[in-house]
């Protein structure tokens, strides 16, 4: 996309801001730092235009991507009384998927006088229902955002610019991924220059593991396995090591995929105990292992590269039946 289109594309956003006095943000389930970065970021944009705003997403973002906050601004669809009484317009921003937004999207969308979609993703079809402004080659909503202060002539405070600062860290990968760009770097420069600290940012997002949490990670990466000729990794939490760690179950997100940074790691397989006979199985995968379709077998879902089930039967009993049948499935995939 040239320069000159989104040109055009932020008139459209001028256009639809003009329209309207009273604004609800929100953006997709489980709302990471780009998203809770871009929605602060327009949040405070929106007031300097004297506009009424309030965000409202379908869950809580973790505290790791509000950090920079210095009021509380971020509420979830649960606070209903939270909405306009008057006429009110939604944008989201970070996904071009209904779907992804969750919940906030069934209550919004029905009393919504308009809907704006603000998104760099590829996918979504969103833009070909609503208006839009998605920018694919950004790479974060967050450096849209920025613009739009830019655009509109505003003035970036210093928590802002933090935030916009950790949607654009996270979004890239702090500053490696295929989007990122020269302009990416010119606006981190300038948001530098209004005061953000990045160390402090990345120790934010990525240094704040509990003591439970990573002793967790050592017990779990110990009692990991690679079968199959090292293509299929083996995780497993049970409530013993729960116990032994003073660990959660939600401490153990996300351990799925490690694996799969190992060359050879086909399938990523994840063994959650909840109780003695109720098990959660998780699966990864690279390539065209689906496992989507290996989880259907076992009466669950999911996705092609990232699929689940739940069993009543024992650990003991299930490990040794799931994975023979995983072997299997991966052999016979062609
Ligand atoms: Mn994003």
């Amino acid at each position: 996309m040239g320069p000159d289109n989104e040109e055009l594309l932020f008139q459209h956003f001028n256009e639809f801001l003009d329209h309207w006095d009273s604004f609800i943000l929100t953006s997709h389930r489980e709302p990471d730092a780009d998203a809770t970065g871009s929605e602060y970021g327009l949040y405070h944009a929106l007031r300097q235009l004297n506009k009424s705003v309030v965000i409202l997403n379908s869950d809580q973002p973790e505290s790791k991507f509000t950090y920079f906050q210095t009021e509380e601004v971020f509420h979830t669809i649960a606070d209903t009384w939270r909405l306009p009484q008057d006429d009110f317009a939604v944008i989201v921003l970070d996904t071009g998927d209904i779907d992804h937004i969750g919940i906030a999207a069934e209550i919004l969308f029905p009393r919504a006088k308009g809907v704006f979609f603000i998104d760099h993703h590829n996918i979504g079809k969103a833009k070909d229902l609503y208006p839009s402004l998605v920018a694919p080659d950004r790479a974060a909503t967050s450096e849209l955002i920025y613009e739009f202060y830019v655009n509109r002539g505003l003035e970036i405070t210093t928590d802002v610019a933090f935030a916009l600062f950790t949607g654009l860290v996270f979004d890239t990968g702090s500053f490696v991924y295929p989007k990122t760009s020269t302009k990416t770097f010119a606006i981190a420069q300038k948001l530098m220059e209004l005061g953000v600290k990045p160390k402090e940012v990345h120790s934010q997002l990525y240094e704040q593991l509990t003591p439970e949490r990573l002793k967790l990670l050592a017990e779990v990466q110990a009692g990991m396995e690679l079968i199959l000729d090292d293509k299929i990794a083996v995780q497993t939490v049970t409530q013993d090591i729960l116990h032994r760690t003073g660990a959660t179950m939600s401490d153990s997100d996300n351990m799925i995929n490690y694996p799969l940074k190992c060359k050879s790691v086909l399938v990523s397989i994840f063994f959650k105990e909840l109780d003695k006979d109720s098990i959660k199985v998780s699966l990864r995968s690279k390539g065209n292992y689906d496992v989507g379709a290996f989880a259907q077998m076992w009466n669950g879902g999911g996705h092609s590269n990232a699929a689940g089930f739940q069993s009543n039967e024992g650990l003991d009993q299930l490990k040794p039946k799931v994975l023979s049948k995983l072997c299997e499935f991966v052999q016979k995939t062609p």
